[in-house]
């Protein structure tokens, strides 16, 4: 007999990161009892698996939590300005407390098939710890980042010193002190953890593909006075955030172009925006993620940047990026970043010149050198936005598998259901905003849509929805339009799926800006669902459902 042998639920839910959590407290105040189930043994998601040294967030702590409660928000006293891993996860497992979420969650318990059946409108799903549970909801939460990349280097189990992921640190603190560390990788995460690991190792060896742009984060204690003045002016804040591009209010919103104004006057501005420590830089001027002499000015002024901290000049050449415009990869924040680069211990490998050409047992041998390593950190980054997705294995009973429809590429209307797999909705699904904002900000305007949604279908006795496939395709042309006048498509960037060999390129978030894509979405349901074809009037209330 399985574990949970056909339980029934109303709603089951993939994943008790931000986004299953708020599922979950969302779904149980429109009167269901939603299951969760989650891969890690508590809640917290991409900040349960993330804890490298230096992980922290790059969106400031007072807008990188949940807005949906007043008490919590005010309750909460973040102790930095941009919040740590471990700050984080604190918060998560309050929340978890606050609104008793942990009852409604099995644990260490992934989800690893998902099938519906058209005669039921029930899906059967089933985890890897036997448990075969109907819903008539699934709910799939389980993150945009949350599948890591290893890259499949030859030899790589003859190694016989330790290998990390970024993204499925240890629980345990590991000492590199005395060690001979490679970290593989400098994208968000490798630009956090290199400075940290510079510090504790004998000697650290970077690996490095792609240079990319970082800004100082210019990371602080909280300054009690300005979060208090943000708890009184919260009401404001978060809907401003909610409308805006990116979900924070405290990025600019751009009036001018950089073409439009002197360049003396562009480049002070920069500076004053470099010494801010924001990815709000980016978003300076109107024209800067979609002209690409706009997007020089900002590129040159950070390019220069690295010049003057690294003071090689050869090691400052080969960590200055040219082979992209600024913020068409995710711009890093870091603290001392380029600056470890005038350590005397650390090197730098530029893998592109000198490939990885095998692990050994001693380290890592490049076309021109061996690398002894007692240790090797892949900071390689993550099966993004699809990754999580077709890992499960959802299909339709006699009909389509997700995988075999998304081969060439992910299609959804809105990012939040995928046409043929009705009553599956996706939180930050491919098409959506996602990771392009501020993820909570996003998150929580999913789960709502999602949770306003189903009760209308309770409402209304209706118990099967799914997308249009005329809708999803304008829908996905919309996007691809969207992408292609932007510069996001110049760059060979986990948005594309480019870091993952033989996956489709086809640029997965909704570039057209939080605000603009939540009125989008609160149309489509003004207009009674637009573009989702309801079906399949309750004759029996669906609600067999045993409590959880
Ligand atoms: O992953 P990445 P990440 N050989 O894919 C390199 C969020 N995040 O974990 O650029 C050699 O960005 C790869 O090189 P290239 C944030 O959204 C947020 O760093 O593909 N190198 C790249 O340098 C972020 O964007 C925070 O040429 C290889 C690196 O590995 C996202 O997560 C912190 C390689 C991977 O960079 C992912 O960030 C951390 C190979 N075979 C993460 N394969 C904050 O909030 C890959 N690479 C601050």
């Amino acid at each position: 007999m399985h574990r949970e042998d056909h339980l029934r639920v109303d709603s089951l839910i993939i994943g008790a990161g931000f986004a299953g959590m708020y599922a979950i407290h969302k779904l149980r105040k429109i009167g269901l009892q939603p299951l969760a189930f989650e891969a890690g043994n508590d809640v917290g998601g991409t900040w349960y698996w993330n804890r490298y040294p230096g992980a922290r967030c790059d969106v400031e702590s007072m807008e990188y939590s949940y807005s949906f409660d007043n008490d919590l928000q005010q309750e909460w006293q973040w102790s930095e300005r941009y919040a740590s891993q471990a700050e984080i996860l604190r918060y998560a497992s309050h929340v978890a407390d606050r609104f008793d979420l942990r009852r409604s969650i099995r644990f260490s318990t992934r989800v690893v098939a998902a099938e519906f059946d058209l005669a039921t409108d029930l899906w059967t799903v089933k985890t890897d710890r036997g448990d075969v549970v109907q819903a008539r909801f699934v709910i799939m939460a389980g993150g945009c980042l949350s599948l890591p990349r290893m890259p499949d280097f030859p030899g790589r189990d003859s190694f016989t010193g330790k290998l990390y992921h970024t993204g499925s640190w240890p629980h345990e603190s590991v000492d590199f002190s005395g060690l001979r560390v490679g970290v593989i990788g400098t994208g968000s995460s490798g630009i956090q953890v290199i400075p940290q690991l510079a510090r504790d190792a004998a000697h650290l060896t970077v690996f490095q593909r792609t240079p990319n742009f970082s800004l100082p984060a210019f990371n602080r204690t909280s300054d009690p006075k300005a979060q208090a003045w943000h708890k009184r002016h919260y009401a404001q804040r978060r809907e401003r955030a909610r409308y805006s591009a990116g979900g924070i209010a405290g990025h600019p919103l751009a009036q001018r172009n950089a073409l439009d104004v002197s360049p003396r006057e562009r480049e002070n501005e920069y500076e004053a925006a470099w010494h801010r420590g924001s990815t709000g830089f980016i978003r300076l001027y109107k024209d800067l993620l979609v002209n690409h002499d706009a997007n020089e000015t900002a590129a040159a002024f950070v390019r220069r940047k690295i010049q003057e901290i690294v003071q090689d000049p050869a090691m400052a050449e080969r960590l200055t990026p040219k082979d992209h415009p600024i913020g068409t990869k995710r711009l890093c924040l870091d603290t001392d970043y380029y600056d470890t680069y005038n350590r005397p211990n650390v090197t730098l490998v530029d893998v592109r010149s000198d490939p990885i050409e095998a692990m050994v047992a001693e380290g890592l041998r490049t076309r021109d050198a061996l690398h002894q390593l007692d240790a090797i950190v892949f900071a390689t980054g993550y099966d993004a936005v699809t990754g999580a997705v077709l890992a499960i294995n959802f299909c339709v009973r006699g009909g389509e598998r997700l995988a075999t429809k998304w081969a060439h590429g992910p299609r959804t209307y809105l990012g939040l259901m995928t046409a043929g797999f009705p009553n599956l909705f996706l939180v930050t699904g491919p098409g959506s905003p996602s990771v392009l904002t501020n993820v909570i900000a996003a998150i929580e305007q999913h789960v709502e849509w999602i949770a306003d949604c189903i009760s209308h279908l309770q409402e209304t006795g209706v118990q099967r929805i799914e997308a249009d496939p005329a809708f999803e395709d304008d829908w996905v042309a919309h996007v691809n339009e969207l992408a292609a006048s932007m510069l996001v498509m110049k760059a060979n960037s986990w948005y594309m799926g480019a870091n993952v060999p033989g996956k489709p390129r086809v640029f997965m978030p909704y570039p057209g800006g939080l605000g603009t894509y939540r009125m989008k979405c609160a149309d489509v349901a003004f207009k009674g669902y637009e573009g989702f074809a309801l079906s399949g009037q309750r004759t029996v209330n669906p609600e067999l459902i045993v409590s959880v």
